[in-house]
């Protein structure tokens, strides 16, 4: 019965009366939904849940979440919405005690692993959850090319059809779907949340979009053109060391500005540094960038811009950003960019040497604009208008994506929507001094995200400031701090310990 429920749902039949009963788990094995196979559906006894090898540098700490879960129900699926396509998701759903709650997490870079630490994380929180992987397999364009279909699905589909079927399967099991859903994702995974949010604004109710890929063409495009410039020659490149040299000059010039000298630059756009100090004045020492470091350290400062017409094409870096513990910094461009443009232009053989910024631009433009790119801010008048929130953040010193990009992202979702006051109920923005790429780095960077969005949408708390933490290499925090609603700062009350939030207050800088 319930799988006629659902077929009648998906073929866009009267609106079916949903039985108020549940399936067992592994009856879902036997559920039937258009153009999805269920791959298997397993309950999962508590803290039984053995993670796939080779785990990464974080594996130990995620081994203790899944060892703290509660029993679930694990379904694996494989989606095709077109014959081409072949997206595998994964949904764990708490086997007791649901709240009523899907979360879904994205991507990162371009792989294809569905985030299964993420998706603990919601389960241990009583939410269900899900992701999928992209719609491929690997980690570069190779199975994009030729395939048209699946390149929509890496550019947005498999992240909406992972949240209709989402639901769907929910409702079987629980016999109710979820009252409120919301998206949870950084870097790829902050580009697939404003794709969400502007191509499919009814899939979620609140969205904690960070550290965002998008537009993807044009952060690619500005990975090439600053790799380029770093690497122009032997003598142009920046070694690491010297950006931690960079980085400790603009901090002693600029940590004061924000009233408490902590390590921590409130606001970057405040610190007037004069940059041609920074040049050797006799011969290449460890405290200086000769000339070419000089011309390439201002290249990635500017951005990239059009050679012909000058239009700014992507916002530079903040000075002070230590490039070096990212990606854009070494010797060839970043891991995504030139996938990116293969996929794009859908040749395995294409040269990143080649990149004209004018002529190249405004072709990845035109074929990214409705696959991968969110660029038609208006149109999150859809998630607004149905009471939904968006919480955005991005790290100050993000050494992988500029936090500019975000900054203007918000500034022209707010131009879009009618100004700030019209927005700032269903919008804010959150910038973490810093914070590295969605996480990490000296700044507090580690604040429960699904509790902010969910206060906001459910109960109508707005997110005044958001009291984030910093931990020591021991895991103990040391430090926590508010993160204010842009343009606002953390201010110091004037007494009392530095690295307690509770003496500081967000205003206006
Ligand atoms: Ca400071």
């Amino acid at each position: 019965m319930k799988n006629l429920c659902a077929v009648a749902l998906l073929a866009g039949l009267a609106a079916p009366v949903w039985a108020a009963s549940s399936t067992s788990c592994d009856q879902l094995a036997n559920l039937k939904l258009p153009n999805i196979e269920i791959t298997s559906a397993t309950l999962v006894a508590a803290g039984a849940f053995t993670p796939p090898a080779g785990g990464g540098p974080n594996a130990a700490a995620q081994a203790k979440v899944y060892a703290a879960l509660p029993a679930f129900c694990r379904v694996v699926a494989s989606q095709h919405p077109t014959p081409d396509s072949d997206i595998k998701m994964e949904l764990w759903m708490p086997a007791a005690g649901w709240n009523g709650r899907l979360a879904e997490t994205g991507n990162g870079g371009f792989s294809s692993n569905i985030g299964l630490s993420s998706i603990a994380g919601y389960v241990a929180k009583g939410y269900a959850g899900t992701g999928s992987n992209t719609g491929k397999e690997g980690n570069d364009a190779t199975p994009l090319i030729g395939h048209p279909e699946k390149v929509k699905d890496w550019g947005y589909r498999a992240v909406h059809q992972t949240t209709v079927t989402a639901k769907l399967i929910l409702a079987a099991y629980y016999g109710n779907g979820p009252k409120y859903s919301y998206w949870d994702s950084c870097s790829t995974g902050g580009r697939q949340g404003w794709v969400a949010a502007e191509y499919f604004p009814n899939d979620f109710d609140g969205l904690l979009i960070g550290d965002p890929a998008n537009p993807m063409s044009r952060l690619q495009a500005n990975n090439i053109y600053v790799s380029l410039a770093l690497n122009k020659d032997e003598a142009s490149y920046i070694t690491p060391p010297k950006w931690a040299m960079i980085h400790d000059k603009v901090l002693a010039q600029c940590d004061a500005i924000d009233g408490v000298k902590d390590g921590l630059i409130e606001d970057p756009m405040k610190c007037n540094f004069p940059v041609d100090s920074l040049l050797c004045k006799n011969g290449d020492a460890a405290d200086c960038l000769t000339a070419p470091q000089m011309i390439a350290l201002n290249t990635i400062l500017t951005g990239s811009k059009n050679p012909r017409t000058g239009e700014q094409l992507y916002p530079g870096y903040p000075l002070g950003t230590a490039m070096a513990p990212g990606p854009i910094a070494g010797k060839s461009p970043d891991g995504s960019a030139v996938p990116t443009f293969r996929m794009l232009f859908q040749d395995s053989n294409w040269d990143f040497h080649t990149f004209d910024f004018d002529k190249d631009t405004a072709r990845a433009d035109q074929l990214g604009n409705n696959t991968i790119n969110a660029v038609e801010p208006a149109k999150l008048q859809g998630v607004f208008a149905r009471g939904g929130k968006i919480i955005l953040y991005h790290g100050w010193e993000d050494p992988a994506i500029s936090p500019l990009i975000q900054v203007k992202l918000y500034e022209d979702a707010v131009a879009a929507n009618g100004g700030v006051d019209k927005t700032y109920g269903e919008m804010r923005l959150f910038m973490a001094p810093g914070m590295f790429h969605c996480g990490g780095g000296e700044g507090p960077n580690i604040w429960d995200k699904l509790d902010v969005i969910s206060d906001w949408v459910e109960k109508g708390k707005a997110p005044d400031s958001i009291v984030a933490a910093h931990t020591n290499s021991q895991g103990y925090v040391d430090r926590t701090r508010p993160l204010c609603p842009y343009p606002e700062v953390a201010k110091y009350k004037g007494t009392g310990n530095i690295n307690d939030a509770e003496n500081f207050v967000c205003a206006k800088p």
